[in-house]
């Protein structure tokens, strides 16, 4: 039964009935009960008997009340407010809209809000963690790098600690050097087979020479030196051979070349008694040539001798670039890395996250063109001391990660 005022009653065989009955049409929560009464209920042809039975008078939550079934509509045909209703349900239609959009935006907040606490946006982040920002991406660090040691940072640091950036920088230089690792490439076995590979043209074999030099001299007293062996897979590229045969006259040591992983191991068999080490040299391939990467690891696959393999890329080479290449060379199983032409590049964020995004040691860098001085043993503090518009003194840099050796050229 309907009323014009948004009141309605309905009757049943009991309570449970009349709630069926109401919330076929009304969800429950958009109506109340107003009055309860006991009745006899009309039944049988005619109408002629009674049973006992309930009313329920309640009212319709306008406009909220959501409408759940057309029955509502072909009820409300004998309505004599059916405008005023469709009016109302008009409305209640548009609130729902604006209540939508009032929660869409609210919960848009909420996200920016919860954004802006874990990421920080330009309008609400501290200026020191701006500004950090702003030094780390100069730095050619990655965007995800930067994110993470910002996170560190809005967490480790309170806000008075924020007001001082220089010494908030000098404490994430610190955390930027607990994450380089560093590996020292020691000469082990006898002979110690040190192989080196990369892309084409970033200085291999002009590190060959200096890291023969440095073995076959380095802790040696005296005068006295050891006998090393210089290979080269590269013969094949004009001018290759004769460069390294250059540099093997001066270091007067002998150099030969392999072309077979039979050749290679013959070798190695026929000087292994009286070489202290073996120095391979190969021939630069892009990462993206696959095939010859692949037969040149079928060369140099030698399982009875200890081999290290050291990877090198130059400093300048971008991030992205980097990552293919540690990527690509894998195959060689490589044990760490050497950063070529640090002197050619003054950023080493590219460096540090290339490493660490592959959870690689460095272990040389070369610092230029000259043979043999231009290289140096990797160490964390030489890396900080690269930082550009960096406050962290070279004494606190040692203080925390020791001595830094650093060649004058
Ligand atoms: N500035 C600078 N130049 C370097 C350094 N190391 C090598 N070079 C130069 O880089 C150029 C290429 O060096 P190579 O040693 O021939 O490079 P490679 O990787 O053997 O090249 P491919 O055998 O052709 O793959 C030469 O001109 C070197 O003098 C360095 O540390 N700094
Ligand atoms: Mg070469």
């Amino acid at each position: 039964m309907l009323s014009d005022d948004g009141v309605f009653t309905v009757e049943g065989e009991d309570d449970q009935s009349c709630y069926m009955q109401i919330e076929r049409q009304y969800a429950k929560g958009s109506y109340n009960i107003i009055n309860r009464k006991s009745i006899n209920l009309k039944t049988g042809p005619f109408k002629l008997f009674k049973k006992p039975g309930v009313q329920l008078t309640y009212r319709v939550n306008y406009p909220g009340s959501i409408y759940r079934n057309s029955m509502y509509n072909s009820m409300t045909k004998n309505f004599n407010l059916e405008n005023t209703k469709n009016e109302i349900l008009e409305q209640s239609g548009k609130k729902i809209d604006a209540r939508i959009d009032i929660l869409t935006e609210a919960v848009k907040k909420m996200q920016d809000t919860l954004e802006t606490k874990s990421f920080g946006t330009a309008e609400t982040e501290h200026p020191t963690i701006t500004k950090l920002t702003e030094w780390l991406e100069d730095n050619e660090f990655s965007a995800s790098y930067i994110k993470n040691i910002c996170e560190r940072a809005r967490k480790v640091f309170s806000v008075d600690d924020l007001e001082d950036f220089d010494e908030v920088q000098k404490q994430v230089a610190l955390w930027i050097g607990e994450k380089v690792k560093v590996s020292k490439v020691q000469l082990k076995a006898l002979p110690e087979i040190i192989l080196l590979v990369g892309p084409t043209g970033v200085g291999k074999t002009t590190t060959i020479a200096k890291l023969a030099y440095k073995y076959a001299y380095d802790q040696c007293v005296d005068g006295s030196r050891k006998i090393g062996h210089i290979i080269t897979t590269d013969w094949n590229k004009i001018g290759a051979f004769q460069q390294i045969e250059t540099f093997a006259t001066i270091l007067e040591m002998p150099v030969s070349k392999v072309t077979t992983h039979d050749d290679f191991v013959t070798l190695i068999e026929q000087n292994k008694d009286h070489d202290d080490f073996i120095i391979v040299d190969t021939a630069g391939f892009s990462p993206k040539d696959y095939e010859n990467l692949a037969k040149q690891k079928k060369v140099l696959d030698v399982k009875n001798y200890k081999v290290q393999v050291l990877l090198c890329m130059a400093a300048s080479t971008k991030l992205s670039d980097m990552k293919d290449i540690m990527q690509q060379f894998e195959i060689f199983g490589y044990d760490s890395v050497i950063i070529t032409k640090f002197d050619e590049s003054n950023h080493i964020g590219n460096i540090i996250c290339a490493l660490e995004s592959k959870n690689k040691s460095i272990s040389y860098i070369t610092t230029g063109q000259k043979v043999p001085e231009c290289i140096e043993e990797a160490s964390v503090g030489r890396m900080l001391m690269e930082l550009t518009d960096c406050n962290l003194s070279r004494e606190s840099i040692e203080e925390k990660f020791g001595p830094i050796v650093q060649n004058r050229q």
